[in-house]
Order: C-alpha cells, then structure tokens, then sequence
C-alpha cells in the first residue's frame, strides 16, 4: 500500500479553506461546468456537479458537452421546516431546479438541475429561507438527523433543541460560503481557522443521528455517531453512544462493507458536544488519508480496535464514559395518520413514494404541498424514511389539513399496502454520477409487482421494509432493509434479506447480479412459505432467520455492545 496522501487530501489543503475557483469557475460562460478539483471543493458548500446520464450518449454523438446541472442539498437540522421555509424552497423548486423538492433519507431537501448560472441565486434563496447548504455534503459533519416529532412531548423538544445545537458546533468556520454566495466581499484580511477541522477538514463524511426511544426512524446504527436518547419519567437523562456505523460498500471488495455502530457507553446531555467532538477529533485525526475507500470511522474503528478507540476518546476527555443505560426500539419505518402530542396539539403522517414532490404524472403532490404551506401554522418536519410530518396542528385545524391532503391525492397513507408504506428508494438514474442501476425511477414499476405477489398470499397488510439501492453505496441503507435490491447493473441486482424491523440487524445477500423475473421468482417462494409458517406477529426478516432461510446473523451484523447495560 502506498502511503501517500490521496490527491483529495491535496485538494482540500490546496483549497484555502473551500475556496479554490469556485468563484472563478462560475463566472465562466464558455462551460456548463466548473473545473474537476472545484466540483470536489463544491461538495462542501453543499452542491455536487451532476450530468443528464439519459442525455449522456446522444450529446456525445452530437459533439455537446454532457448536459451538466448543479444538485443543491440543504442542511435542515432534525428535518424542521417552518411553512415560510416551505415556501421559499417550493420558489427555488419552481424557477431553478428540474425535478421538484426531493426528500432523502437524511431528512432534509435536495433540489436537482440547477444550471451553473442560476446556482448562485439558488443558494441566496435559500440562505433568505433562513437555512444553509453548507457542510451538508463533503468531508465534515453532515445534517444532524434526529427522530421526528419533537412536538410529541417536551422532551422531544429538548432532544430538537440537541440536535440544533450539534449541528451548529460542527458547521465549518471557513468565510469562503459567505464570500462565494452571499455578499461576494472579504469580510476581513484575518486568516481562516477551523477550530475542529483544520484545513484539511476530515478524512471523509461524518454523519451524526439523535434516535428516541422506541422509534429508530433514523436508523441510528448507520450514523458514524449514533445518539440514543434515554428518557426516563419524563426527563432526559442523556445519550448512549454508538460509533463506526455506516452503510457504504464496492461491489467485489470484501475490504469494504456495511457495519453497525458499536456502543461504548452513556453520557449526560451537558457532555453531549465535548463527547461528539472528541469522537470527531479522533477521526479527524486517525482517519485514513490515503485510500478513501477505508476513511470512515467504522475503519478507523476495526483498524485500531474498539478498546483503543474508547481509550483514546477518553483520554481526551479526561473522563470515562458512563456506563450504557437500557433501551428498547420496536420500530425503523415511520408512523402515519394523525397522531395527539402530551400538549393536545396533532401531527399527520404523509407518505410521499422516495421522498419526491412533483407535478407530474397527474400528480400535484408539490402545488398541494405549497397550498397546505399558505395555510399551515405549525412546522412541516421531514423523516429518514423519505416521508413528511404536517406537525402541530390546532384541533380545529384538521379537517381543513385533511380536505387538503385529500385534494391534492397527498393522503396514500391511507389506503396503501404494508410494503409500499415502508420502501425507500436512493435518487439512482439520471442525475446520481455512481448509479449502476436504476432506483427511484424503478420503484413504481417493482411495487405493483410485489403488492399482486403478497396479495396472492394473503400478506398486503403486513408491513414489510423494502429498500432500493441503485449501487451498493447505501444511501437508502438497503443493509437494513428486510427486502433489499442493490443495484449492479441496468436491470440486474443483488437480492438482500432479512434483516430485522428495528434497525439492529444487517441482511443478508440471498442472489446475486439477478434479474427481475428471479427476484419475483424468490420473493414468492418466500412470501408463500412467511404467509405459511410464521408465528404471531413475527416481522418477515426474523421469520427468514428463525426458519433458516438465512443463517443468524454474524457479530458483524449486529451492533457490538462494548460495556454491560445498566
Ligand atoms: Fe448518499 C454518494 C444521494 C444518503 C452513502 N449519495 C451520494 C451521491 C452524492 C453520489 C455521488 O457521490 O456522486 C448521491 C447523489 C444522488 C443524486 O443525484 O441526488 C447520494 N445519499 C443520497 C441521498 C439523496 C439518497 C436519497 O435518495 O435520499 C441521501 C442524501 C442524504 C442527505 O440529505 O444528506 C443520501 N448516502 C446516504 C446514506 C444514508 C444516511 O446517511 O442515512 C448513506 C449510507 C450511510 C453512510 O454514509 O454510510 C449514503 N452516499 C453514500 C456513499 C457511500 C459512503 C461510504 O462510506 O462508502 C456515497 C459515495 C461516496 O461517498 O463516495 C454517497
Ligand atoms: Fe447514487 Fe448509489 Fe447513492 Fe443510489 S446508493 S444515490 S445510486 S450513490
């Protein structure tokens, strides 16, 4: 292995603190693009270079240069959107971006086919949203996730208040996202300094999630640092830690692979920053800089050992971890309909198929969206599971939510089927650079297929999670799903099963590189013997174990619980 540093690790340095020529690069009318170095520093202001890849060909016939856009990625703390904030993306959705407001999986908005030109008044647009693209792509700490509702109780609102101020603490210090997007000046001639990251920034990603107990919602063993809220009569006494979860894995490199969060101890709310900053410290600082296929923290994790990694996370401290409190999850898919928080006020559900709102197909889901903003007077809170929350709702208010909802054909909550309320499907083809398959724009085609299969079994009802990958990059988590495609190629996929239904167990590849006449083909073998032979209420990815369809899982699979719970 060499040891030299990788050429991105030169790039960021090189940078100036996310600077590069950005600027430069888009001030040049000649190109659709900006230079390749810049589109990797781009990613930290929270904007990937993308290209038309249904258009790839035919403008390579034609002698054009790829139809390049810009996708644009907000940092939304814990998925809050206020109705003012709604509107204000619903306007950057409708003059600049292609394809609607995107939900993802880590609960916050993208918008795709921003052209280079009108990047600019995009990212001031949403900066007047009062939000911020910055850091929610690139080497640093993304969009802190946490469960939804925090509406539900106080200490919801407590766990929110958390998140926020996690979010904050981590956001780069650079000047460069105000000089480049906002007001265009040097502010000062006093050098940059990042106090957490220094100018390299880090080896790679870093996700943070904040989970409440008994809802997994965010998938809390997939978070680099995953945060557990132990609520106890009401009060919240702190958090257990669970670090080195992540998804990401290269096909046919055993080198690369999903891995849970193991669990190293609890600690109370007021140590909550020091702790998640020293836990960033030591990646910041141990991460491996040389081959980003091995940068992740569950790397550095299995490289060093956990023991080493604990000590070493508590020398900086100068404290030790306490040990894990008890806790119990029942549930990783989200909940819909309407439901009453502790102070009388309603939150509805929405289901929205792989988080897009767009007009089209005879769907208004985004017009009915920005006419439930011009009349809502709570928040708008969007989930992990690609879904939204119309949340604090005055009682009296419902039934203009609901006759809304109903209009605009937003209320498929209702009426579908267990599976399809529990899918997830990753952005995919066209715009995802690394797709090798196709995902969201399959998803539609593969549900009808898989309703007419359980329903021949008796099995519409029974919630299952289904997750779709277009490549084995994760973003949908697909190792967590009970039902999983990962894509390998056009039309060609990998069939993973049984996993768990609260996030706490990695499935299991059942057929590799298949087509999808075979998936069909196994799913009904499987489906027709889980409609036979499973116990009361026993999830599908537990009835696979408990009858062998899959062998139990391995220690890999499930998270490592370093300390005995309390
Ligand atoms: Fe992701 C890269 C989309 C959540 C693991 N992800 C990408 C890129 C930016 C492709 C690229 O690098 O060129 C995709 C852009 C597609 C597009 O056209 O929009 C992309 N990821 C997404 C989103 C939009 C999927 C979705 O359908 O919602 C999610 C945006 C999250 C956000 O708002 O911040 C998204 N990505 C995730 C998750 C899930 C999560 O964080 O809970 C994961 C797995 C967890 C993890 O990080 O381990 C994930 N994305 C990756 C990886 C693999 C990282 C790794 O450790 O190997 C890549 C590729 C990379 O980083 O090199 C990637
Ligand atoms: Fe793209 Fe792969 Fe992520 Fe899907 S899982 S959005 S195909 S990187």
């Amino acid at each position: 292995m060499s040891s030299t540093l990788s050429h991105l690790e030169k790039i960021k340095v090189d940078g100036n603190y996310l600077r590069g020529t950005i600027e430069e690069g888009l001030n040049d009318p000649v190109t659709g693009a900006i230079s390749d170095d810049d589109t990797k520093l781009l990613k930290f202001h929270g904007s990937y270079q993308q290209d038309d890849r249904d258009l790839r060909d035919e403008r390579r016939r034609q002698k054009l240069e790829p139809a390049y856009a810009f996708m644009v990625r907000a940092r939304l703390p814990g998925g809050v959107v206020t109705p003012q904030q709604w509107l204000g993306f619903d306007h950057i959705a409708t003059t600049w971006a292609g394809r609607g407001l995107r939900i993802t999986t880590r609960q916050t908005f993208q918008l795709h086919g921003i052209l280079k030109r009108n990047l600019k008044a995009t990212m001031q647009a949403i900066h007047d949203s009062l939000a911020t693209t910055l850091a929610a792509c690139g080497d640093v700490n993304r969009q802190v996730v946490s469960s939804v509702n925090p509406l539900l109780s106080s200490q919801h609102q407590i766990v929110q208040e958390w998140t926020e101020k996690l979010s904050a603490h981590f956001l780069p210090r650079t000047r460069a996202y105000h000089e480049i997007w906002l007001d265009g000046k040097k502010i000062t001639d006093e050098p940059d300094h990042e106090p957490i990251y220094g100018n390299a920034y880090l080896p790679r990603k870093f996700k943070i999630g904040i989970a409440i107990p008994p809802l997994n919602d965010i998938d809390v063993f997939a978070q680099d640092l995953g945060l557990i809220a132990i609520i106890e009569n009401g009060i919240l006494q702190g958090f257990n830690i669970a670090v080195g979860g992540g998804m990401g894995a290269t096909h046919g490199d055993d080198t690369t692979y999903p891995r849970l969060g193991s669990l190293i101890g609890f600690v109370p709310p007021e140590q909550i920053i020091e702790v998640a900053e020293s836990i960033v410290t030591v990646q910041r600082d141990y991460g491996n800089r040389v081959e980003r296929q091995h940068a992740r923290l569950k790397y550095t994790i299995d490289h060093h050992g956990l023991d080493w990694f604990k000590s070493e996370l508590e020398q900086r401290l100068g404290y030790s971890l306490q040990p894990l409190r008890d806790y119990h999850f029942d549930h990783n898919g989200d909940r819909f309909g309407w439901i009453e928080g502790e102070d009388g006020q309603w939150h509805l559900g929405l289901y929205i198929e792989s988080g897009r709102l767009e007009d089209v197909d005879g769907k208004q889901f985004l017009t009915g969206m920005r006419e439930l903003a011009r009349v809502h007077k709570g928040e708008f809170r969007l989930t992990c599971n690609q879904n939204l929350i119309i949340s604090n709702v005055a009682a009296a208010d419902r039934a203009q939510i609901d006759e809304l909802v109903r209009q605009y054909g937003l209320d498929g909550y209702i009426k579908q089927s267990g599976i399809r309320r529990h899918s997830i499907a990753c952005v995919a083809l066209p715009t995802c650079g690394l797709a090798m398959a196709e995902s969201e724009r399959y998803l539609p085609e593969l549900l009808p297929k898989l309703e007419t299969l359980l329903a021949k079994h008796n099995l519409l009802d029974a919630p299952i999670l289904l997750r779709l990958s277009g490549c084995p990059n994760g973003c949908s988590r697909p190792y967590l799903g009970e039902i999983t495609l990962v894509g390998r190629a056009i039309g060609r996929y990998d069939l993973r099963i049984g996993a768990d239904f609260i996030g706490q167990r990695i499935n299991t590849l059942y057929r590799e590189n298949i087509t999808e006449p075979e998936i069909l083909g196994s799913l009904d073998t499987l489906f027709g013997a889980y409609a036979q032979n499973r116990e009361q209420n026993e999830k599908f990815g537990d009835f696979l174990v408990r009858t062998e369809v899959i062998a139990a899982p391995s220690q890999r699979l499930i998270p490592i619980i370093l300390d005995a719970v309390v």
